[in-house]
């Protein structure tokens, strides 16, 4: 029977034992059959967004290929894997990046040249994925890069939504949100795969008895169950076969379900619950670094992680006499902040109730497998759930976790007896509302916890989990809390963004091997004073103003001058961000310009400042702040005396794709956050790496990006970390002097030169600014969280000394090289090969494409 098996199979492979080739002919004669036959248009009559469509399918068919035999190949070799649990992903554009990792450039060019067509105008039918918010979900997409590039044998998983980031409009001013349905047309880089769904449940009730076996067992019974259906993404490594999988669910009505609806002949009622269980993943909440007490996120957060984990458990099992002690041998789970980390209480219910693992060894298990992520230290992001809705929703898992708590204090006891330690650790917050706080659900079940960046991890232990880091040093383990500094992957953010820079890289070097090791990018640093690369780098970098000038052109009906000095804050709308201290610069730049004699003016360095992101739809403040800045340019660029010399623009719905062409473009890029409030940042990485300097506070990895280029090559201003709380008091008790230049930008304000006749917003701006005087008296001030005025006069200075310093262009390409060639550490290759050590004797290099029947199941 195994010769009939294997005679079958070899037939099999022989029916196509040759890849899709990848010569521009064969490249064009798929792309015709494509039209045709899947999406059934003819070559002679489609549109473009039909190419778009069919040569996305062409790449569909060798990202298949790639990822068939990498999964077989994982399974034949039995490798650990590891598993990213987010849930968000902010993937962006896959076309272009799917071209450079298949190492297809060059024949795709060739093929579509051939057919009158460019790529480029193909990549811009593509919508954008954006299913996530902001940094958090890009670091996943880029993990997901370096994890494939470093033929590491990890998966994403994550939530197919409908709905993704909404796509932001600006009418008169102000932001207004629409819905993005970005699935709309069809994604040819998804695959859906009916067949793989599970179960989950939601609701219900615990019952407890005997089981079929006759022990004591408890079990989750009722409630509803809705289906987890599995959509893959492909994610392929650059150089190198291997190609990787992003899993997303998608909720899908359970037949169950329905069954129990028509058997009481209640048609529209089923129709009715389909609908409402397809909801589950519909939208993603569009808050950033702010937690929304909304249940149907909590039942997201749930979804998700159960089939997850039911997924990579299922996969563990299918090995030939599998032992529940190798699991974490060979799974290793990452919780990408908060958002994930009802899989402590999941891990435990599966393996104890479905698995039938015995508790402590369960606990051992979960313990060794599961690892979190923190991305910030502002409380408002901590998730804390009431205990009553979680209790109706998951009843199981809050059992679980009050026997987890149980034990977790009384161990805490024995060491520290009852008092604050206690308080602090448990995963239960007393008060009206009773509260499971997740943070502290994930440190109690992680192996690692970890910040992402050294200042960032280093405010974890002192502040935001001080408790926790004791315990771990009273127990001997310090280095439970680690520090992995985030990254971004050069292959998107620098080869594909800017391939005019990518270009000078690999011509310098002899090779693009520094796509794949960016340390081979310090061999630049004896260029840069070459005449030859200054002129190569100045011609790149108009390149790129020159594609952002068309953008900007196309979106706001802006011209830009190429040859200012391109200022750009591109982020969430945040007050600890302080899009509101760039404005207010802004002003104040304004107001001096004014001041001077035209002659004077025109000594001035040109500048144009670009502002552009997102305001989380309930986030009043920054809504506000959106407003301000379109008033402001409102004013400032149709000002005849300085409209030729500085403009301001707000970027509306900036994205991935709006990054890929800002980013390039700048000269300046502001990351100037409140010290001790931005966890990392990592566009300051990609401005960086794109030859931009930045203009920022000692905060996030700002502070190592620094350290890695060169004081020089960073304009620092504002207080210290460890100044804030000081500050901030001496505030409190009255004395918070204002700056005469930022009382003049004030004054403006308040006169109303920036809300004629719009009353409501003269109101609003007034009331932003009234916030950060001290107008309430000694005791009762909460004004100005941020620092936004203590910091103003530090940063005109740093904004000075921009100006000075690119007035000398020389000497500007000189910093720029010297920058963006020491930005080795912040690759994604870095972070991820870190701590994966472990996965070394199961490490993928290029293979040869073999037969792997054995494999193939
Ligand atoms: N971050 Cl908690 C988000 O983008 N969303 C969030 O909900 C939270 C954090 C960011 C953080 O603000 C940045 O400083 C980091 O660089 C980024 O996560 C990735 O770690």
């Amino acid at each position: 029977e195994a010769g009939d098996q294997k005679e079958k199979l070899e037939k099999l492979w022989k029916l196509m034992d040759t890849y899709e080739p990848n010569d521009p002919e064969s490249i064009q004669k798929s792309f015709a059959r494509h039209l045709e036959y899947s999406l059934a248009c003819t070559r002679f009559n489609f549109t473009m967004q039909d190419a778009y469509r069919a040569a996305g399918l062409v790449l569909r068919d060798r990202l298949l290929e790639s990822l068939n035999d990498t999964n077989a190949y994982y399974r034949k070799m039995d490798v650990k894997r590891g598993y990213y649990l987010s849930a968000e992903y902010l993937i962006g554009r896959h076309m272009q990046n799917a071209i450079a990792n298949l190492d297809l450039e060059q024949p795709f060019k060739e093929a579509f040249q051939g057919l009158g067509m460019q790529l480029e105008d193909l990549f811009h039918e593509e919508a954008d994925p954006a299913l996530g918010n902001g940094g958090l979900g890009r670091l996943a997409a880029c993990f997901l890069d370096s994890m494939a590039t470093l033929s590491l044998p990890c998966w994403g998983y994550g939530i197919r939504y409908s709905y993704g980031m909404f796509k932001q409009d600006i009418q008169n001013g102000r932001q207004v949100e629409m819905p993005d349905f970005w699935i709309g047309d069809g994604c040819p880089f998804e695959i859906p795969r009916p067949d793989i769904t599970y179960p989950v449940r939601l609701y219900g009730e615990v019952v407890e008895g005997l089981d079929a076996s006759g022990s004591w067992s408890m079990s989750w019974v009722g409630g509803e169950i809705v289906q987890a259906m599995a959509y893959d993404n492909p994610i392929p490594g650059f150089d190198t076969y291997n190609t990787n999988n992003l899993r997303l669910w998608r909720a899908c009505a359970s037949k169950e379900f329905d069954l129990d609806q028509y058997s009481a002949a209640n048609f529209t009622d089923a129709v009715e619950s389909r609908r409402k269980a397809e909801d589950l993943s519909a939208v993603l909440y569009p808050n950033d670094a702010t937690y929304e007490g909304k249940e149907l996120r909590l039942r997201q957060q749930y979804f998700f992680v159960s089939a997850s984990l039911q997924d990579l458990l299922r996969e563990f099992i299918k090995r030939p006499n599998y032992k529940w002690s190798e699991l974490p041998e060979k799974v290793a789970v990452q919780m990408n902040d908060t958002h994930p980390t009802i899989a402590v209480a999941e891990m435990m219910r599966l393996l104890v109730d479905v698995m039938r693992v015995h508790w402590d060894e369960a606990w051992e298990l979960t313990t060794k497998c599961l690892n979190y992520t923190n991305h910030t230290v502002m409380p408002e992001a901590l998730e804390k759930w009431p205990v009553e809705m979680m209790t109706r929703m998951l009843p199981r898992h809050v059992q679980i976790i009050g026997e987890l708590n149980l034990r977790w204090i009384n161990a805490l006891v024995a060491k520290y007896g009852d008092g604050p330690m206690i308080h602090a650790l448990s995963i239960f917050e007393e008060g009206d509302v009773k509260k499971i706080r997740m943070g502290n659900l994930a440190i109690m079940g992680a192996n690692k916890v970890n910040g992402v960046a050294a200042i960032h991890t280093e405010i974890i232990k002192k502040e935001t989990f001080p408790e926790f880091y004791k315990y771990c040093c009273d127990s001997g383990k310090p280095d439970t809390i680690v520090n992995m500094t985030n990254g971004v992957t050069p292959r998107r953010w620098v080869h594909c963004a800017n391939p005019a820079l990518s270009a000078i890289f690999t011509k310098y070097l002899g090779s693009h091997e520094w796509l794949t090791d960016m340390t081979k990018l310090k061999d630049m640093l004896k260029f840069k004073e070459d005449p030859k690369l200054h002129a190569e780098w100045m011609d790149m970098k108009k390149t790129a103003k020159a594609n952002l000038a068309g953008f900007v052109k196309e979106k706001l009906d802006l011209d830009i001058d190429q040859d200012a000095l391109i200022d750009i804050q591109i982020k969430r709308i945040h007050e600890y961000k302080r899009q509101l201290l760039n404005v207010l610069y802004v002003i104040h730049r304004y107001q001096e310009l004014k001041k001077k004699s035209p002659a004077e003016r025109e000594k001035v360095q040109k500048r144009v400042v670009l502002i552009g992101g997102k305001a989380a739809s309930a986030y009043v403040n920054a809504k506000i702040i959106i407003k301000l800045i379109n008033n402001v340019g409102k004013v400032i660029n149709n000002d005849p005396d300085t409209g030729k010399l500085l403009k301001i623009a707000f970027v509306p719905n900036y994205c991935v794709s709006a990054a890929q062409v800002m980013i390039p473009a700048s000269d300046i890029s502001e990351h100037i956050s409140t010290a001790g409030t931005e966890a990392s940042g990592t566009s300051n990485m990609k401005f960086v790496m794109n030859g931009g300097l930045i203009i920022g506070t000692m905060d996030g990895a700002n502070i190592e990006i620094r350290e890695e280029c060169g004081e020089d090559t960073m304009f620092i201003f504002g207080c210290l970390e460890h100044e804030v709380a000081g500050i901030s008091a001496k505030a409190k008790s009255g004395h918070y002097p204002i700056d005469s230049r930022l009382q003049a930008v004030f004054q403006a304000i308040r006169n109303g030169e920036f809300s004629k006749g719009e009353p409501e917003a003269h109101g609003e701006f007034c009331s932003l600014i009234d916030k950060l005087c001290n107008t309430h008296g000694a005791g009762t001030w909460e004004g100005d969280k941020y620092l936004v005025v203590y910091d103003f006069p530090s940063y005109v200075d740093a904004q000075n000394k921009v100006d000075a310093t690119y007035a000398d262009k020389s000497k500007w390409c000189k910093l720029s090289i010297q920058a963006a060639s020491s930005m080795a550490k912040f690759s994604t290759d870095r972070t991820i090969q870190a701590p994966v050590s472990e996965f070394a004797s199961t490490l993928l290099l290029l293979w040869p494409r073999v037969w792997v029947a054995d494999a193939h199941d």
